[in-house]
């Protein structure tokens, strides 16, 4: 297999050599992202493709300000043989109008307007009241629907338009890539670990403050140290240095960048979030192509997150729109080619029901409607997840929103106490909440229940690493990461007891990181010694280099966690990214961090005077710290794992699990 792949490789690169590609252009405000000209396709330039994956095309043509767009566009399709790659215009094939060459008729054609703003000074004009700071873009469109290339190699696109405003004739040229994956899977299983927002510097700092070491060597490791096989993933979306949650999960489901906030589609520039162009996932592909495997194959989605939060929605939902969580919530079962995952374990509950704070589409009890129509059996505590013993599909909603993070779940306990919380909109707080540990496992023996034969993808997410980095709660964060890694080990026990060790591909990673690291380590006995307005004595308790002595966390009941969090050597941590806020080194007891408050962040007063002031270096209108650009880790083990080492973009994990689950075209 690895042949294809390196075709695909060659393909690209020849491509390039062929045509200087369409560099992205440098700028923040793009009047739709990844659309270099007036005429914009989707999937856009040196897009790759898995050969036979369906997918959405929208050709947006647009016309600024008076100017309207040109309604008489073109687009045609050929594939480049191999030997006229260097030779465009040399090519024996001519390219061929997109509704022939595809066998499938566009939607009707449409026109919008959207306004957008040139660079920041019209942004921020805009925002001091300018009604005229922003650009008007007149539209005209098609969208070609569920289009498939069964071919692997390398296309020619092209959206031949005229720009009304010049009367010249413009061609935007577009390369796709399609590469092949084997049928024959090289593993049954698949689980993808996804520590949100987690980076190498937070493994290092989460193994120090769990891990026994004697002279400067661990004497335990964590699980993902274990692993065999290490990459790194690149993670930019379409149009952005900075991914979010949604783009980058979709690259890993879909094997296409796209925009901040967008799931399994391609941001277009259209009113609607959910007529944007999809992709088919990788979870949609694994229903309809695992059937050569004797049926087909189950999917498992577990998060501490809310389900219908980014990283678990983008493995069954289309909405270029994340905050759409009441219609993902109907997507599961309703959607296009419904995913209908067979373990949904999480958070969320708010947008099922309509009682207490319920905000379900259309006020529909949709409990009820997954139980009815799919056959969901419903749990919402850790007692009844532990005591469901059934084949059937499993929907364990544990809370209204996220789950309480690891810290709160078991060491301070009493914040659990917050009334509305509960799943079902009774207004209690949902205090029986239970851990990754527990709902992966009850996830993994139902898969097994279901699909022992035809095999199973389950995504499982340790959602607050991220949700925990943003409020620079680094503590919580770290406590979240190491409830991953300790799920990981029973993971692989549970692998390993039940015979499916050598049948299962375990991979970890991240979305995208933090930008978290620890320069040295602090006597918090020390800084609190001082009196509030001694800032700079206080800096003096942060010892660096042969002064960065050990921190005084301990685990002697070896359950994975440091036994006491609030301790007096603790890490000198802090980010690169963030609001003015006040930095005093230890846990907030009282439940997760707020950095800064009000309209224009200032650091929050409840914090002050105590703790050093560390002024922003963010905008005043973020409220908390933000994502960063840094590679993220990959960890891989079992069948297939050779394939994820060394550097790769995001796009290319979805291509590789197609592969080892041998998700290639079925003739
Ligand atoms: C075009 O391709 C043909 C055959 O592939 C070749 O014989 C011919 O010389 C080429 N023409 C040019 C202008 O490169
Ligand atoms: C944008 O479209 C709306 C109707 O969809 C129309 O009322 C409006 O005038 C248009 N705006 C501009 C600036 O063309
Ligand atoms: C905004 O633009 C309109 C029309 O282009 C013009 O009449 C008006 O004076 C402008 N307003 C400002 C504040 O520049
Ligand atoms: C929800 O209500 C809207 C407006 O009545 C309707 O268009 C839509 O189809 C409904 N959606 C579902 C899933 O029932
Ligand atoms: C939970 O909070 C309520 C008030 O919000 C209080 O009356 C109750 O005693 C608390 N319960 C626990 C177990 O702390
Ligand atoms: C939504 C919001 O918080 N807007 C604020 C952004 O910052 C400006 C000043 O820089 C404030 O005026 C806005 O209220």
């Amino acid at each position: 297999m690895v042949k294809v792949l390196s075709f695909a490789l060659f393909s690209l690169a020849t491509a390039i050599s062929a045509v200087s590609a369409q560099l992205d252009r440098p700028g923040q405000f793009y009047r739709l992202g990844a659309c270099p000209d007036l005429g914009c396709v989707f999937p856009p330039d040196r897009t790759n493709f898995l050969a036979g994956a369906k997918f959405d095309v929208r050709v947006e043509v647009h016309g600024e300000d008076q100017i309207q767009p040109d309604t008489d566009y073109s687009l045609s399709i050929r594939k480049l043989s191999k030997a006229d790659t260097k030779d465009r215009k040399n090519n024996s094939n001519k390219p061929v109008d997109f509704t022939k060459f595809t066998k499938v008729q566009p939607d009707a054609p449409e026109a919008w307007n959207f306004s957008y703003f040139k660079d920041a000074a019209a942004y921020w004009k805009s925002q001091s009241g300018d009604k005229n700071a922003s650009t008007i873009v007149n539209v005209a469109s098609s969208a070609w629907r569920n289009i498939q290339l069964r071919e692997p190699g390398t296309y020619e696109v092209l959206l031949k338009y005229q720009d009304k405003a010049s009367g010249n004739q413009k061609t935007s040229q577009l390369i796709w890539n399609v590469n092949a994956v084997p049928k024959k899977r090289k593993a049954k299983n698949v689980i993808l670990f996804i520590g949100d927002g987690m980076t190498t510097a937070m493994i290092t700092a989460a193994r120090l403050i769990s891990k026994p070491h004697v002279s400067g060597l661990y004497q335990k490791r964590m699980h993902m140290d274990q692993f065999p096989v290490l990459g790194h993933v690149m993670t930019h979306s379409v149009d952005s240095l900075i991914t979010d949650s949604a783009n980058s999960a979709s690259a890993y489901n879909t094997g296409h960048k796209s925009s901040s906030g967008a799931l399994g589609v391609y941001a277009d520039s259209s009113p609607s979030p959910f007529d944007d162009p999809k992709q088919e996932l990788l979870a949609q592909l694994l229903r309809r192509r695992s059937k050569k495997n004797g049926g087909k194959g189950g999917v498992g989605i577990v998060t501490t997150a809310e389900v219908q939060d980014a990283t678990p929605a983008a493995v069954f939902s289309h909405t270029r729109q994340r905050g759409e969580k009441a219609t993902i919530v109907d997507q599961m079962i309703h959607g296009q080619d419904p995913v209908v995952a067979d373990v949904i374990l999480g958070g969320g509950g708010k947008f099922f029901h309509s009682k207490n704070g319920g905000k379900s589409l259309n006020g529909t009890d949709y409990y009820e409607a997954y139980s009815k129509e799919r056959g969901y059996k419903t749990v919402f505590d850790r007692d009844e997840l532990l005591a469901y013993n059934g084949k059937d599909p499993l929907l364990g909603i544990f809370h209204s929103s996220n789950l309480d993070v690891w810290l709160d779940r078991n060491v301070y306990k009493g914040n659990l106490n917050q009334t509305g919380s509960d799943p079902r909109g009774s207004g209690l707080p949902a205090l029986n909440q239970p851990n990754l540990d527990d709902m992966v496992i009850k996830g993994l023996e139902v898969l097994d229940k279901r699909y022992r034969k035809e095999g199973w993808f389950m995504m499982a997410e340790a959602a607050s690493v991220d949700k925990m980095m943003h409020p620079l709660d680094y503590d919580r964060a770290l406590a979240d990461l190491l409830e991953l890694d300790n799920t990981i080990g029973k993971t692989k026990d549970w692998l390993k007891r039940n015979n499916l060790d050598k049948d299962t591909l375990i991979l970890t990673t991240a979305d995208h990181g933090h930008s978290f690291d620890v320069y040295g380590s602090v006597d918090t006995q020390y800084f609190n010694s001082f009196l509030d307005s001694q800032e700079v004595e206080k800096k003096n308790s942060i010892g660096t280099y042969e002064n960065s002595g050990w921190p005084s966390y301990v685990d002697a009941d070896g359950d994975g966690f440091p036994d006491e969090w609030n301790v007096r050597y603790t890490l000198a941590a802090g980010t690169a990214g963030f609001p003015t806020h006040r930095e005093d080194f230890q846990v907030n007891v009282n439940g997760a961090r707020i950095p800064a408050v009000a309209q224009v962040y200032e650091a929050n007063p409840e914090d002050a005077p105590h703790g050093i002031n560390k002024a922003g270096t963010l905008g005043g209108n973020e409220s908390v710290g933000v994502h960063s650009l840094q590679d993220v880790p990959i960890f891989a083990s079992g069948p297939g794992s050779e394939l994820f080492a060394g550097v790769q973009d995001n796009t290319e994990i979805f291509h590789k699990i197609a592969e080892v689950l041998g998700l290639g075209e079925q003739k």
